[in-house]
């Protein structure tokens, strides 16, 4: 399962993307430092499911709409200089350890500060916060690389030792890999073993940026002034507004409307039902998502998954002729998988033992049968056939 954090400063609005993406309680207030534990959940991403494009109701999927789990982490509230300390940093950093991808929620009002501390609105920079939260993270990995400086200079001198190795070695436990390791030193392109302090941070934030991707998400996007939404943009952020996916999606929980998340609009099931309070809340919500397009929070998921992570969605089978498993379910399974995978990395997430006994795969779609070294696509249905059971 991919693992995305949401990551941001105090009140730009986590939480509240947090409860809607996973619709879990998460305290919800407008004070810093709510979250003080990390909120761990389950979010999903959507994609449309093969059933109804090859005529069937495969039972899994929402009117055609695949929901696909993702970890949701909600990281609290970071201050600047976190990487020093201040606030619970480093608590906050290590959260974001298990992170495939991180979103990073903007307060696009400009309504609080950098600290997080309410302010009027558009009187503070949202651009500000994206520079804050890059350096951040680029220092957190840089405090930990400077630590290690000393003992991997000594060996550098040694034939056969590769600093490039030692680095990875380093930064095993925080999902970074060597292959991470040699891009940014191709991205830095100096000698490591020659860099001052400075290329030294240079390299930490290349690396953050490869193996920490973010997305930029421009919350309250809801009450944000005109400049800050223009400014934002140009920063290519997506826009969303975490406080109305929440309503609606509790709406929906209620009965009271009829919405999936990600959807553009929502219609009103039982308008007599309502209170003109209420009434009025959904229109206001209507016209926001009119001019966004939506709330912006399953776009912001669906971005992370497949525009940042580049995955594709695969669905394995055991009868490639009715696309069910063993007990007869159509299309149990949909596997988030990076795109470039082979039948055999999905023989290999469905169990080690079936891809030890790989023999070939069959894809379902096409009749075909494929090899192991066969690159898999976006929807492709399949089935595994190996010595295994
Ligand atoms: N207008 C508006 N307010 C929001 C939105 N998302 C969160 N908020 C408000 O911002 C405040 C802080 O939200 P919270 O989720 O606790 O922020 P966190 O500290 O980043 O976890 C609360 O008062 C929320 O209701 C949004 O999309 N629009
Ligand atoms: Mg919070």
């Amino acid at each position: 399962m991919i693992t995305l954090a949401l990551a941001g400063k105090p009140n730009c609005g986590k939480s509240t993307f947090f409860a809607a993406a996973t619709m879990a309680h998460a305290e919800i207030a407008a004070y810093p430092f709510t979250t003080i534990q990390a909120n761990q959940g389950v979010a999903y991403v959507r994609t449309t499911c093969p059933c109804r494009e090859l005529g069937m109701e495969c039972g899994n999927c929402l009117d055609g709409n695949r929901f696909i789990p993702a970890g949701m982490i909600d990281v609290a509230g970071l201050v600047p200089d976190a990487h020093k300390g201040k606030g619970l940093g480093n608590q906050f950093l290590d959260d974001l350890r298990q992170a495939d991808a991180i979103i990073h929620i903007v307060d696009a009002s400009g309504g609080t500060d950098s600290e997080g501390n309410p302010v009027d609105k558009g009187s503070h920079d949202p651009r500000e916060d994206i520079v804050f939260l890059r350096h951040e993270m680029a220092m957190w990995v840089y405090g930990i690389l400077e630590k290690h400086w000393p003992k991997i200079q000594r060996q550098a001198g040694q034939r056969d030792f590769s600093v490039t190795d030692a680095i990875a070695e380093v930064f095993a436990g925080l999902g970074i890999t060597a292959a991470d390791v040699r891009s940014a030193e191709v991205r830095l392109d100096r000698d490591l073993r020659k860099c001052d302090d400075g290329d030294m941070i240079t390299f930490s934030s290349h690396l953050v940026e490869i193996s920490k991707p973010m997305l930029i998400v421009a919350n309250k996007a809801d009450e944000a002034p005109p400049e800050c939404l223009e400014v934002m943009k140009e920063c290519g952020a997506g826009f969303a507004s975490a406080v109305s996916e929440l309503a609606l999606r509790k709406a929906a929980e209620g009965g009271y409307v009829s919405y999936l998340p990600g959807d553009p609009e929502f219609t009103v099931k039982n308008e007599e039902a309502l209170t003109p309070a209420q009434k009025a809340g959904l229109s206001t919500l209507s016209e926001m998502m009119k001019e966004f397009g939506g709330t912006g929070v399953q776009q912001a998921i669906n971005d992370a998954a497949f525009s940042l992570l580049d995955m594709i969605t695969v669905y394995p089978v055991e009868d490639e002729h009715k696309l069910t498993d063993s007990q007869g379910r159509i299309l149990p399974d949909a596997y988030l998988m990076k795109r470039g995978s082979t039948s055999h990395d999905l023989a290999y997430r469905v169990h080690s033992d079936i891809s030890e006994g790989f023999l070939y795969a069959i894809d379902a779609r096409k009749g075909m049968r494929i090899k192991e070294s066969h690159v898999l696509e976006d929807g492709d249905i399949i089935k595994i056939v190996s010595t295994a059971r």
